[in-house]
């Protein structure tokens, strides 16, 4: 972190010095966000996170003072550090920067944001590089739990261009196979957190789950729609956001979340039968903007809830069989594949995805 002056101290005419710190922009998976070095923050977390909020230019629903993108897909951090833990690479803090309120929460984990800490990680030379691909093993500190990310690193270096396609994302890139294994109850403590393969919330059935995101999972046609509307429509529909904030509001404590007002979690997936052959289609609330795709682990959750019999997404789901189970979730922009592997006792031990990412640019940033 460069230093700042504070400009009440200096001469009048002189500009104060803005702070500033080195961050690298990268685009991981479906999202976009500034990756950066722990040392490199202030290490006051109140401090953090005003540097942060003027980096993005939050609160401002244009984010037109800051590098956001006007849209929590586009506003958010990773701070990493080399880990101490056994086994484990480097240690990964996601933070989410509102865009239109003074809030920095790291309440949740980003999957999509995960994809690209392995290529950061290697870059700034925390992680030593293999000649063909490297594993980087990731402690994600918001939940405690560790993803493995394989890097494609021909001659000893990054490669981020390669023909790997993710929907959502134009183009192809170098492939960032993610897996993940004992996710379940990362935020809410258990998989199911009432216990439940569904409780009813303001009449509606709904799935309390958390398969590494903290999820309500419920029928679109319940909430009056269909399922397959696109984002734009979905943003615009006020009563039908109010009526699943609501919801939301009320199960945070019994997932014990308590209070999620303020909080970027749970997140509110809308299922219905799948159109192209997938296995289920979603729309996600994240959790007050309609979801452009889907996230990582926010899909994980969803496939674990088509998987809970008697639950409301197992009734539109449609389920390959096997213990190593292929399922495509379906998106307002495509689909997201996850592979699932399941116990003799049909629970599920590990998920793995594919995604890509980006590096955007690597320098300052001055807030
Ligand atoms: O669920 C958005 C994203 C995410 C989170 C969100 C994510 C995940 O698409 O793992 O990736 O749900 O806020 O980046």
């Amino acid at each position: 972190m460069s230093d700042a002056a504070a400009s009440a101290d200096l001469p009048a005419g002189t500009n104060a010095v803005q702070a500033s710190a080195r961050v690298m922009w990268m685009r991981g998976g479906t999202s976009k966000g500034g990756y950066f070095l722990a040392e490199d923050l202030p290490p006051d977390m109140a401090a953090r996170d005003a540097f942060l909020l003027r980096a993005m230019g939050s609160p401002d629903p244009r984010q037109i003072d800051g590098m956001g993108g006007a849209d929590p897909l586009t506003s958010k951090v990773a701070v990493v550090r080399k880990s101490d833990r056994d086994g484990v690479d480097v240690d990964y803090l996601f933070l989410q920067v509102f865009v239109d309120k003074a809030v920095v929460t790291d309440a949740q984990n980003c999957g999509n944001i995960l994809a690209g800490i392995g290529p950061f990680a290697i870059e700034r030379g925390l992680v030593p590089v293999r000649h063909g691909e490297t594993p980087v093993a990731i402690f994600m500190e918001n939940t405690g739990q560790t993803a493995i990310a394989t890097v494609q690193t021909p001659g000893g270096a990054v490669r981020y261009d390669g023909d790997a396609k993710i929907d959502g994302v134009p183009g192809s890139a170098a492939p960032i196979p993610l897996e993940f294994r004992e996710t379940a109850g990362s935020s809410c403590g258990a998989l199911l957190p009432t216990g439940r393969a569904f409780d009813e919330v303001d009449g509606i059935r709904v799935t309390l789950i958390d398969n590494g995101m903290p999820c309500v999972v419920m029928k679109a046609q319940d909430v009056g729609i269909s399922g397959y509307e696109d984002r734009e429509t979905l943003d615009n529909d006020g009563a039908l956001k109010a009526r699943i904030e609501s919801i939301r509001l009320a199960v945070g404590a019994c997932m014990n979340l308590g209070d999620v007002s303020d909080k970027s979690v749970p997140k509110m997936m809308l299922v219905a039968p799948p159109r192209h052959g997938g296995a289920v289609t979603v729309r996600s609330f994240i959790p007050h903007r309609a979801h452009a795709s889907i996230g990582v682990l926010g899909a994980v959750s969803v496939a674990t809830a088509c998987l809970i019999e008697g639950s409301p997404a197992a009734e539109v789901a449609d389920i390959p069989g096997g213990s190593r189970k292929t399922l495509s979730v379906e998106h307002p922009t495509g689909e997201t594949t996850c592979v699932m592997e399941l116990d003799e006792s049909g629970a599920v031990i590990s998920a793995a995805m594919l995604r890509t990412a980006r590096k955007l640019m690597d320098g300052e940033i001055f807030a």
